[in-house]
């Protein structure tokens, strides 16, 4: 069973946009284990982003999702990196398409509202540095949307 890491960043909290783009993940049917929300230390934000470390724009990177409580997520279930990031739509604004979370709601780059893990590597991770092994909620969930 794969599993991912999502998070709304600090402009998609500050926008009121918690509810619908979790309900965006649940009209997908998407099983959520975990979700809370936090807010992220300077050491917690380097290690997620710890990939982008020594590019331009990862102080800003750092800066912008400290700035403000962020509401993590885990999920689970077949394939759920690739989709959760067909539902979340492409990084870049310009690139993102309607019907997409970010094609939708967003309209700058860096604050494109939430984050999703990039691989199975990345998503393990990510979700030791925000959840303890706990806080993964164990239960069946149906995944035929007609029962
Ligand atoms: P994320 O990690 O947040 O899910 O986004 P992503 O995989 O689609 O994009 P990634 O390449 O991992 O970049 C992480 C975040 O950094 C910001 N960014 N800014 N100024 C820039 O050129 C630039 N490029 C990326 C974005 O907030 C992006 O989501
Ligand atoms: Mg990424």
């Amino acid at each position: 069973m794969d599993r991912t890491f999502l998070m709304i960043k600090p402009d998609g909290v500050q926008r009121g946009l918690i509810g619908r783009i979790v309900s965006r993940l649940e009209d997908k049917g998407f099983k959520l284990v975990a979700g809370k929300l936090v807010l992220v230390t300077e050491e917690q934000a380097k290690r997620h982003y710890a990939e982008h470390e020594g590019k331009d724009f990862f102080d800003s990177l750092v800066r912008f999702i400290t700035s403000g409580p962020v509401f993590a997520m885990v999920l689970e279930g077949d394939d759920i990196i690739t989709l959760s990031r067909i539902v979340i739509g492409k990084t870049k604004v310009t690139e993102a398409l309607p019907g997409t979370i970010r094609g939708d709601f967003a309209n700058h780059t860096p604050s494109n509202l939430i984050h999703g893990s990039d691989s199975p590597e990345s998503a393990e991770r990510e979700i030791a540095n925000f959840f303890s092994p706990e806080e993964l909620v164990v239960y069946d969930k149906s995944i035929t949307p007609w029962i």
